[in-house]
Parts: structure tokens; sequence; C-alpha cells
């Protein structure tokens, strides 16, 4: 903390340092000055490269505490379920009536009727939803929990089948390393991926290094970076790289002697590829039709893929939230492989799971969260045996995610609908949310609103009047970052951060800690938590032994982890894999995975594969629906936070995205209002016009409010009104894979 300058007569303000955790994954550092207790103005690292500078969206936090719409007191809807009317009531009103529905629908209907949401708020260690497990196991025995991932699930699929481990990204800095990047499906630029990963590609552009988009859109990534875009049509990913191994194959240009040596089943995957159990070679000509891509540019860059040593071929999480996502992950590391770039500086292991052994949305660091560490309850509905044919990738993150109890979260709508009699293992009556808006991220919002008016009860904690918390019975208004102490964790660049609390909580809002804590009284839980906020930061803080005292972590907020080059991935078992086998069943990389063939899932087979589509442009379908919609990460949110901020609005409109050529035949001109719908819903929202996506292709930035009219069409620019609430083989969101109708907008 330190004393800056003189801004106001005779007022000095205090800087104190902080890091954001705005679940976009940079957590990068803020000073922030405070003056008589509020917030005066945010600045960022400016201690010298590489700095760790808060985008647009850290910097105008201020604006996000002061907000007029912020959730200032608990409240009790008095309206129609879903109106938004609501009316302050105390804390200890709210706390009452939470706990007594909780113990009532348990009472009736048993643990199992509740079922919870949780999401990614803020990326920390203290104030997140573990702590609302931890006590609804204590004070129910439990609760329905869910499975399937939102974010990165087909990719840590794909690297837990094949290299038995999702820790398999490189430190980004060794992008500088590689003499070849690919962005594929990878706009690093807008959707943070690490804090300075833009920085890296700007040099490494400057270098010299030559850099490929293969990508729907012209990304500001691919316009500031790539020296070449290669348009693709979603979905057909994997088509592509199994005809560029096929170049690689019959011109002998894959390292066999890395095949030979780490991986396992390439001799399957080549047959595969030749065509040799199913007649079809997938040759160049052969994908181009599938994919929109030229034949030769496959060509060229499979040659160059091959040739140019080392590569990094960038696979993008986006591609994987297509329906059968998994498959183009397990490809793109089969070509990682097939080019020999696996555990080399320069290379990558062909799949951003944004999880690696230096940090990143990290579970390995620190160990485990504050709400896993207390003592405390077990959840016995977890205790089911596991599901039928279900891949155990995440067994080893969430203990209990295989169990037959839990439901599928794009499958929930779904199944309060229908309960036991759809199949279901149980009937929801009660949904706690916390650090999630259900309702605008997870698709098919007009299914979830049918779903969310059929429970009993819903308890949000929420900082804002979001869609979902407009669904709420209580309200339970919650602080930000500003408000409160916790610790984050750097990406795949490695740091400890120190969250300060800078100002008081404002109005009535309180952390998640307090809140649990509150609820624990409430529901007779006497032994929630033996320590206070601070004591728990001091126990994570020694956990993970810094060489840092912890006092200069606070003040400073950011300590490196020095590391004395890029980090990467798998380079001791590939340096000497005699002792450092990969932690699969074969001790190799495994092309083919016999895991996988017990699944007998034909959607997920052993070998990857290309699988087309549902909705995809061949699906009969596209007659009605001919636009495959995508709903990229937008710049100024972070999901659907940040939306509501007016300093960020003024950057950019939620625009429709669409090609010139597609928007001539409809007689669309840039800025018109388009009504965009297919069977799900309907939206009307401005067009963007350009040359700068692929025809057929439109998108929509995902996270924008959903704001039905009078008629329930979305006027907010909520994709998920036309995404399907279905998944990929792996039980992940495949929200890339979508058909759409447009058309002018009738005033
Ligand atoms: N500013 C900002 N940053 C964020 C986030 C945010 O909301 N805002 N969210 C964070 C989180 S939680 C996540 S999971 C990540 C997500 O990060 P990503 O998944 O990488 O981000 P997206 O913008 O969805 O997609 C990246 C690119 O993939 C392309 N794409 C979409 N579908 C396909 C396809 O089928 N094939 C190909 N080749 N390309 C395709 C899109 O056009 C886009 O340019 O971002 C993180 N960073
Ligand atoms: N169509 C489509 N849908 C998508 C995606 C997509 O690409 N396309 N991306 C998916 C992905 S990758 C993800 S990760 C999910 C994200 O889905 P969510 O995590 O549900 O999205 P957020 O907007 O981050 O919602 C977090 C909510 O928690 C509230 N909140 C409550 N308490 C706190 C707090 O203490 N701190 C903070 N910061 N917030 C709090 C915030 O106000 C906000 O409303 O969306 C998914 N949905
Ligand atoms: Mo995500």
């Amino acid at each position: 903390m330190g004393v800056a300058k003189n801004h106001g007569i005779g007022v000095e303000d205090t800087v104190i340092n902080t890091t954001c955790s705005s679940h976009c994954g940079g957590t990068c550092q803020l000073r922030v000055h405070v003056r008589d207790g509020v917030i005066t103005r945010i600045e960022t690292d400016d201690s010298g490269e590489p700095e760790f500078r808060a985008c647009l969206r850290g910097r105008s936090y201020r604006q996000r505490v002061y907000a007029p719409d912020r959730l200032k007191y608990p409240m009790k809807r008095v309206g129609d379920r879903g109106e938004g009317r609501f009316e302050r009531i105390s804390w200890d009103e709210a706390l009452d009536s939470v706990a007594k529905e909780l113990v009532r629908v348990k009472e009736t209907y048993g643990p199992s009727a509740v079922v919870c949401i949780f999401s990614g708020g803020d990326t920390t260690w203290l104030h997140n939803s573990d702590l609302t497990a931890n006590l609804l196991n204590m004070a129910l025995g439990g609760f329905t929990a869910t499975w399937g991932w939102q974010s990165n699930g087909a990719a840590i699929e794909a690297l837990m089948a094949t290299y038995g481990t999702p820790y398999a990204s490189n430190s980004p800095n060794d992008l500088l390393n590689s003499r070849l990047i690919i962005m594929w499906g990878w706009n690093p630029a807008d959707a943070i991926w690490e804090t300075n990963t833009s920085w890296y590609l700007a040099q490494a552009r400057e270098a010299g290094i030559k850099i490929v988009s293969v990508d729907p859109k012209y990304t500001n990534s691919g316009a500031t970076f790539a020296h070449q875009w290669i348009p693709i049509r979603p979905g057909t990913d994997s088509a592509m790289l199994i005809a560029m191994a096929y170049v690689m194959i019959s011109e002998g240009l894959q390292d066999q002697s890395f095949l030979d040596r780490y991986t396992r089943g390439f001799d399957q995957f080549r047959n595969y590829v030749l065509g040799k159990d199913d007649g079809i070679p997938k040759t160049p000509a052969w994908a181009e039709d599938i994919t929109g891509v030229p034949a030769d540019d496959m060509i060229q860059l499979a040659r160059e893929y091959a040739n140019t040593k080392p590569g990094a071929l960038m696979a993008g999480t986006a591609v994987g939230r297509t329906a059968f996502g998994e498959q183009f992950h397990r490809v793109a590391i089969t070509l990682t492989a097939m080019t020999g770039n696996i555990g080399v500086h320069g290379g990558s292991a062909g799949s951003m799971s944004r999880v690696s052994p230096a940090g990143s949305f990290n579970w390995s660091l620190l160990g485990k969260r504050v709400g896993q560490r207390m003592k405390g309850g077990k959840n016995l509905v977890d205790e089911a045996p596991p599901r039928k044919n279900s891949s155990p990738a995440f067994e080893n993150f969430w203990p209990g995610w295989t169990s037959s109890s839990r439901v599928n979260r794009f499958h929930l709508a779904d199944a309060i609908l229908k309960g036991r009699a759809g199949g279901y293992p149980a009937d929801y009556k009660l949904l706690y949310t916390v650090n999630a808006n259900y309702l605008n991220q997870h698709c098919n919002v007009n299914k979830i609103i049918r779903a969310l008016k059929e429970l009993e009860f819903i308890v949000v904690q929420e900082q804002f009047m979001t869609s979902t918390a407009k669904f709420a019975d209580i309200l339970l208004p919650t602080s930000t970052y500003m408000e409160r102490n916790d610790i984050t964790v750097g990406g795949a660049t490695p740091f400890y951060g120190y969250q300060n609390k800078v100002i008081d909580p404002l109005y009535e809002s309180r952390s998640h800690f307090e809140i649990a804590m509150g609820l624990a009284a409430k529901l007779g839980v006497s032994n929630y938590s033996d320590k206070t906020e601070e004591e728990w930061i001091k126990e994570v803080v020694q956990a993970c032994n810094m060489t840092v005292d912890y006092e200069k972590l606070k003040k400073t907020a950011i300590h490196h982890i020095p590391l004395s080059r890029p980090h990467i991935s798998f380079e001791e078992q590939i340096m000497d894999p005699e002792n450092n086998p990969f932690p699969t069943p074969s001790g190799k990389i495994e092309i083919y995975s016999q895991q996988l063939a017990e699944l007998e899932n034909p959607s997920f087979p052993p070998i990857p594969k290309y699988i087309e589509t549902w909705e995809s442009r061949n699906d009969p379908l596209a007659e009605k629906y001919p636009l495959q919609l995508i709903t990229t990460h937008f710049k100024r949110r972070a999901h659907s936070q940040f939306d509501n901020l007016p300093w960020l609005r003024e950057l950019e409109t939620q625009t429709l995205i669409i090609n010139s050529a597609d928007a001539k035949i409809r007689g669309i001109e840039e800025g018109d209002d388009v009504k965009i719908f297919n069977d799900r819903g309907e939206m009307i929202i401005p067009a963007s016009v350009t040359e700068r996506i692929l025809p057929g292709v439109v998108d929509i930035p995902q996270g924008a409010w959903y704001r039905p009219d009078e008629n329930q069409v979305d006027r907010g620019g909520c994709a998920n009104i036309l995404t399907k609430d279905s998944v990929t083989a792996g039980g992940h969101l495949p929200s890339n894979t979508c058909l759409v109708q447009i058309k002018k907008a009738q005033d």
C-alpha cells in the first residue's frame, strides 16, 4: 500500500494493490486508489515487462462496484416468478427462509431434490461455491450436484484419453520459440487466455514467426498477428486436420520415430485416414467439400506444419464446443505427435486445456480450495454407483463426477421438467445458484424458463439483477472482490495473487463466506468453520510453500513464481520415456485408446475420426435454418459479467455478425435490426455486415443479458435463446453447433 499523488485539495489517495479475477482467467494486477473509503480510480501494473496489465474490464471495475443496479439488500419475490418484482427484507429473514426451505424440501423429498448450479464468478480460493457445497453436505447430507463442463470439457476429455492428464499447456512465453504458430479457433486478443498472450504473439510476429489463423472469423488476433487466414465451417475442423494427416502420410512427412517411440495406435489411425476401413480416403478433396477450405490450402499447411519445426498448433477450446468436439482435440493432439512437437520448446501438445502444472484455472498448485479444506460433510447423494459407460476424465478433479445421481448441467432444465418419470435420478424442487448466471449462460433459455417456473424454490446469490436473479424467490446480495480478501493464482504464467479488501462492503452485500456462515447458523451447523477469512487465507498461502512472506504478498498482491525458462509440458516423458511414462494405461500417447473402445460409444471412438455434427449445413433442418451460428467470447465482457457497465457498452455494440453476401440476399444493411430465429427462440438485434466472417456463418457474441419483449422475443442479444440443450459425446457444452435463419426485422 502506498500514498499516491494528490488529486484533490489536501486529500491524498491510498493505493492498494490487488488482482482481478473475473472469469476470463487473466488475473491481472490492479492498483486501486482509495480516498475516504471510496475507490477513485484504478491503475494497473507498469513495473516493467512482462507486465500484469489489466484490460479494460479490470480497469473499469470501479463502475461495477458502484453500479446503480447492484443488488443492495436481501430481497424476496413479490410478483410472479421471473417477473422481477421484489421487496427488501432483512438478512435474518432471508437466511431464515432459505434455511427453512432447504430443510422442508429435504424432509419432504430427500436431499436429491436440492440441486445446485455453481460456476466461475470470480476464480478465487475462498469466496466460491465450494463453501455452499460443504454447508449443504453438512446440513442436509448432500444435494444433487451437476456434471458437464462449460469451457474446455471436450479438450479435457481428449487430453485425459490421449495423455492421461489434462496438464498439457506450455507457458505462453514459449510461443517465441516456435517457427510456426497455428491459431486454430483461437482469438486471445479478445477471449483472454493468459494476461500476456497477445504481447507474446505481437513479439512473435515481429520476430518473423509465421502465424496462421484457422477460424470462421477474421478475428482481431488474426488481423493483428496472422500472415494467413483460412476460413473454415464450424464443426468441420477434424476433417481438415485428418486431411492434413493424409497429406503427411502420403508424402511420408510424419515423424515416424517419434510415433514409434512415444505413441500407440498410429497404424489404426493411418488405416482410417487412408480409407482402409471404410473405403473413403480422407483426402484434401474429401475435406474440401466438408470444410469449405480449398484443398490446396490444406496441402500447403500440412507440408508447412510437418516441415517447420518446432511448430505450435494452438487448438482452441471453442472448436471443442461443437457437437463432437472431443474428436477435434483428439485429432489435433495426433497431429502434434505426427510432427514431433510434444515436449519440446516452441511446440505445443495440441490442446489448450488452460491447465498446466504451472497454474491456470488450476486445481493443483494451491491444492484444495477453502470449501474443500474445511472439515465437514460428505455428499451422500453423490455416493451412488458410477454412470454406465461414462468417460472418467473428470473424476480426478471432482470426486463424484461420474456418480449416477448427478444431472448433466446442460440437461438440468429437461430434468426439472421431467424428473424421475423422464428417467432422471430424482425430482428436483429447489435450485440454489452461486456465481452462475444459469439462465443466460446455458443453452435453450426458453426451456430453462419453463423449468424454473416449475420449481418450488429458487435461491440466487448475486451481485446484480441478472436474468437468472429475476427468477429467484430469495436474492442474497454478494460483495465484489474489492470488498473482501481472497487468494488468486496465475495462469500458465505462474504467480500467486492476493486480493485485498479495498473498501468496506457496499450496502448490505456480504461475501460468500459470510453468507455460508450465516446460513450455517440458521441450519444449526455449529462447527461449520473454525477459522476466520484471514486465517483461511493464511492456511492456503502456507499450503503452497511460497517463498514470499504473507505480509509482503498482501502488500504487492502478486508473487511471481520464477521459472528459469518457459514451462513446457511432457518434457520428461520425451527426454527419458523409460523412466517417465505417460500416465495412460499403456504409458504412451494413446492415439488408439482402449479405454475409449470400452465405452462403446460411436460418438467417442477409440481412434479420432471426423463425425458430422447434428445441425450441420447438411442437416435437413438447414433448409429452414440455413445459417450456422457461433457464439464467441466478447472482449468487453467476461461471459455475462460487465454487460451492464456504460463505459464498456460504449466500446462495442452487441450485434449479429453476418457476411455481406448473406446480408445482401436478405436485404439487410449495416445497423439494421434483424430477427434471428429457430425452433427454440427468437431475437431481434442490429446487424454488423462484414467480410470478416465466412458466408453461411453468423456470430452472436455470448453473454449479453437476456431481455425479452412482450412477445418473448429477446432484445438483449442472449445467444442461448437459440442454442440447443444438447451435449458433446463426453457430456459438455456444444454451443457452437446451432442452425438459425435471419431476416430483416419489420418495424
Ligand atoms: N474477454 C473475455 N475473455 C475470456 C472470456 C470472456 O467471456 N471474455 N471467457 C473465458 C473463458 S471461461 C473461456 S472458456 C475462454 C474461451 O475462449 P475461446 O473458446 O478460445 O473463445 P471463443 O471466442 O469462444 O472462440 C475463439 C475462436 O474460435 C472460433 N470458433 C468458433 N467455432 C469454431 C469452429 O467450429 N472452428 C474453428 N476453427 N473456429 C471456431 C471463433 O470464431 C473465435 O474466433 O475465454 C476466456 N477469456
Ligand atoms: N452460447 C454460449 N454459451 C456459453 C458459452 C459460449 O461460448 N457460448 N461459454 C460458456 C463458458 S466457457 C462458460 S465458463 C460459462 C460461464 O457461465 P457463468 O459462470 O454462469 O457466467 P458469468 O457471466 O461469469 O456468471 C457469473 C455470475 O455470478 C455472479 N456473481 C455472484 N456472486 C459473485 C461474486 O462474488 N463475484 C463475481 N465475479 N460474480 C458473482 C455474477 O454477477 C454473474 O452473474 O458460459 C458458458 N455459456
Ligand atoms: Mo469457460
